[in-house]
């Protein structure tokens, strides 16, 4: 079973997530675990600070690098054969397919949700494995990204698709009926010609040249 540990100062952002059909399957045969941690249990004053101003001075807060070490000390301190530790930060190296599905062979992946305007960088350099981001942009937070990726994981986990040949079924263009759709009179939307002729070699021709590789 592949476990997932969230660390996070917004685990509410998880709960419909982890409530979607697929996910929650997944974890009912217990192909995967999902678990959110709250980064402020790991703070020790009474306001459970999780941030501060930069060093060297800047706008926002950074997230301090505590409360992340002692969270991720704590979530590993169980060995459960091979852990990533990944933080996700717009910083990062962008998540492919290729990371994907080195992560699915994993029995444990620890998501460190960065927020604010950035994290003490020790976090990148000590703490975290990997840092990742999702894409080109810049989001409030990691919580989004974490989601992402989890979702690209699981679903190459054995067992996760309802039909696993549908792993990759966006790799090629699809259609359905009808086989020719008007929006308004006079359009015309149709199927292309050569998916309706049951000519499976010129099938397999067309879709291998409109392959989209991952
Ligand atoms: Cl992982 N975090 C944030 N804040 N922004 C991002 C991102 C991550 N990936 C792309 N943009």
């Amino acid at each position: 079973m592949l476990k997932f540990e969230i660390i996070t100062i917004f685990p509410d952002i998880f709960t419909g997530f982890l409530q979607e059909s697929l996910i929650s399957k997944a974890q009912k045969k217990r192909l995967i675990s999902i678990r959110t941690h709250y980064l402020r249990k790991w703070t020790t004053d009474r306001h459970q600070t999780v941030d501060g101003k930069p060093y060297g001075g800047g706008p926002g807060l950074v997230m301090k690098v505590e409360p992340l070490y002692k969270a991720v000390r704590d979530i590993t301190k169980r060995k459960t054969g091979k852990t990533r530790v990944v933080l996700f930060s717009p910083r990062g190296k962008q998540l492919d397919q290729k990371t994907v599905r080195r992560w699915a062979k994993l029995d444990r992946l620890v998501f460190i949700c960065g927020r604010y305007e950035g994290v003490d960088e020790r976090v990148a350099d000590h703490v975290a494995d990997e840092v990742v981001s999702v894409g080109p942009y810049v989001l409030n937070g990691g919580e989004v990204a974490a989601m992402a990726a989890i979702e690209a994981v699981s679903r190459l986990v054995p067992g996760f698709m309802h039909d696993e040949d549908s792993q990759t079924k966006e790799d090629h263009p699809q259609f359905t009926k009808p086989e020719v759709f008007s929006p308004e009179s006079g359009v015309r939307w149709r199927v292309p010609k050569v998916l309706l002729s049951g000519n499976h070699a010129e099938i397999a021709r067309w879709r291998q040249k409109r392959l989209k590789k991952n």
